[in-house]
């Protein structure tokens, strides 16, 4: 039987806010102003229960942060038990207890809720009581974080569930964690590690393993140029988890494993500087600027190998300064094409018709159209536009390909391994055992092998991204600027608009166009027709521009590329102006 009187007492202890019509569970969950949240976090504490119920006691997770956006907002993205995004029908009953208006409807909807939980698991219900429930809280460093995750972990208590309370953690290693709690849904080449010191070990031994690969025959050469790679951390939890991340480097230095291995200089940490505000992946990828160094270690910092990380620590974009200055940015389009093109070489050196794995990448409309151009032209890869969102790409991936890249521009983004994957493994093993270390096609196999455990295959990982972009740099024996040479960015510029009601544009399934207001889409094309005429360039891709309501920001996003920058910053206002 449910603590009925307790749970009431929570909810009614924090009603819905007055200038709250409806939450809705936008791109990566609720995200709101913190101030507007603990309705929703005390709600949330009770259905991450009630979903680690419906799944037979299996554990799930909720991650209190609002990632890229400005500190005073708060959010929450939920695990589901496979370590990835909760599973669409339940996003829904998430929205519907999240917005009962009062405690009566909220219990009635716990009761159907939990019902169905004994329902589904009739053996594991004993005296009416539900099945075991375990919930992961993992929270960032915003300062309202921690009594946000106070209320949650209350209100899963109240229902009964076990909390698992990870503190400070970013927001992959919430979900890290939630997928290794449920070590029978890990592929069995994957260690099964629960904790922090797991988390850095598995990435840390993988990564070492990958660079190893490279002192035999093929490659690996660190140049003076990736020698020390800079982190910024958005002045968020990233910094201080690669700190703690880097200290297993000096156990590996001092185990003699020193091949390749670079120096990690982070700066940006938390209280250094305002959370994400002019430093991190956001600011640097949408503004296109270098990110303000804050801390006092950044002076004379060398700015030939940097990394920007977000407010929580999923996405990550790469960028250096040239020699007469100038900067460069490599995001997460650059990202899917560095990753993509080295696993689809690797496989072929084992398998030279491509056949058994099937490789693809998956891009939003925001993907640089150059880099879908080289992915389809040069890389000879699939490429699948879905709709922007993590849970939308993520699920593509693993619906389309046996390995699914996926990245967002903005940085987040992973490789996700099928079954199909994992047998081509055992058998190339099989067949390959006895040959010479140093055969092109042995080698190919042991990096292959360690990937599965080296990317973070629940969710995009700043920090596992950042080490296996560095190892696939070190094999490759490139740097950034090698790396950026690969293709040009089509000139590009992204804006928000803030209006009355961004729900008035809908757009299309992968939000390439507006389906209304219908005006607007008519004219967006018109202007996208006028700058191809201007421009008359041949050939190459044509000006595009797009319009969508953001799901974490109160705005709607514009976004251009033309083949100048003059043509997209002119079709990105001319945008901004119809929206208006
Ligand atoms: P919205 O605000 O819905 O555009 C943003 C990012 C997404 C995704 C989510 C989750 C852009 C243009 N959009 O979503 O790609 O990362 O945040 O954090 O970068
Ligand atoms: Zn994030």
């Amino acid at each position: 039987p449910l603590a009925d009187a307790e749970l009431a007492a929570l909810i009614d202890a924090h009603p819905k806010p007055s200038s709250i019509s409806e939450y809705s569970y936008g791109t990566a969950g609720f995200r709101y102003e913190a101030g507007l949240l603990p309705c929703v976090f005390v709600r949330m504490g009770i259905f991450t229960a009630l979903r680690s119920a419906s799944l037979g006691g299996e554990e799930v997770g909720a991650m209190i942060t609002a990632s890229h956006n400005a500190e005073p907002d708060n959010g929450m993205k939920l695990a589901d038990s496979h370590g990835g995004m909760l599973d669409a029908a339940w996003e829904e009953h998430a929205v519907s207890l999240a917005n009962a208006p009062d405690s009566k409807h909220a219990l009635a909807l716990i009761h159907t809720l939990s019902d169905y939980a004994k329902g589904n698991h009739p053996d594991a219900t004993a005296d009416g009581r539900l099945p075991k429930m375990v919930v992961h809280i993992g929270r960032d460093t915003r300062s309202h974080s921690p009594p946000l995750a106070a209320l949650v972990i209350r209100a899963a208590r109240a229902m009964g569930a076990t909390v698992i309370d990870h503190g400070e953690v970013s927001t992959p290693m919430l979900h890290h964690f939630v997928m290794h709690a449920n070590g029978h849904l890990l592929p069995s080449s994957i260690p099964q590690r629960c904790n922090e010191s797991g988390y850095y070990e598995i990435m840390a031994m993988s990564y070492a393993a990958l660079l190893r690969t490279g002192t035999v025959g093929s490659g690996g050469k660190r140049l003076p140029t990736t020698s020390t790679l800079v982190i910024d951390g958005a002045c968020g939890i990233g910094a201080s988890k690669v700190d703690k991340f880097q200290r297993i480097f000096a156990k590996l230095r001092a185990e003699g494993c020193t091949t390749g291995l670079p120096v990690l200089h982070t700066v940006n940490f938390p209280g250094e500087g305002p959370l994400n505000e002019e430093c991190g992946a956001e600011f640097v990828q949408k503004q296109q600027l270098p990110p303000k160094l804050y801390s006092k270690s950044a002076a004379g910092v060398s700015k030939e190998y940097m990394t920007s990380f977000d407010g929580d620590a999923d996405r990550v974009v790469f960028h250096f300064e040239d020699k007469s200055g100038k900067f460069h940015l490599l995001d997460g389009d650059k990202i899917a094409v560095l990753v993509s093109s080295f696993i689809q070489d690797e496989l072929r050196c084992i398998d030279p018709d491509g056949k058994a794995v099937k490789c693809g990448v998956v891009q939003t409309a925001y993907a640089n159209g150059s880099s879908t151009l080289y992915l389809k032209n040069v890389v000879k890869t699939n490429v699948i536009i879905a709709k922007t969102g993590v849970k939308f790409v993520h699920a593509a991936a693993h619906h389309h390909f046996d390995v699914g890249v996926y990245f967002e521009a903005n940085g987040h983004g992973t490789v996700l391994f099928g079954p199909k994957f994992y047998d081509f493994i055992a058998s190339a093993d099989a067949r390959l055992r006895g040959t010479p270390r140093h055969n092109r096609a042995n080698i190919a196999l042991r990096r292959l092998r360690v990937l599965p455990a080296l990317v973070n295959q629940s969710v995009g990982d700043a920090m596992s991204d950042m080490m296996l972009v560095d190892a696939i740099l070190f094999l490759r024996g490139w740097d950034l600027s090698t790396w950026a040479r690969l293709y040009s960015d089509m000139p590009s510029k992204q804006a928000k608009v803030k209006v009355a009601d961004r729900t008035v544009i809908t757009t299309n399934d992968n939000e390439t166009a507006a389906t209304a207001p219908v005006a607007l889409q008519i004219a967006l094309q018109a202007a996208m027709d006028a700058m191809a005429t201007q421009e008359n360039a041949d050939g190459g891709p044509k000006p595009r521009c797009f319009v969508r309501p953001s799901g974490t920001e109160d705005a709607v996003r514009v976004y251009a590329e033309a083949n100048t920058q003059k043509g997209a910053d002119s079709l990105a206002s001319e945008a901004m102006v119809l929206i208006h």
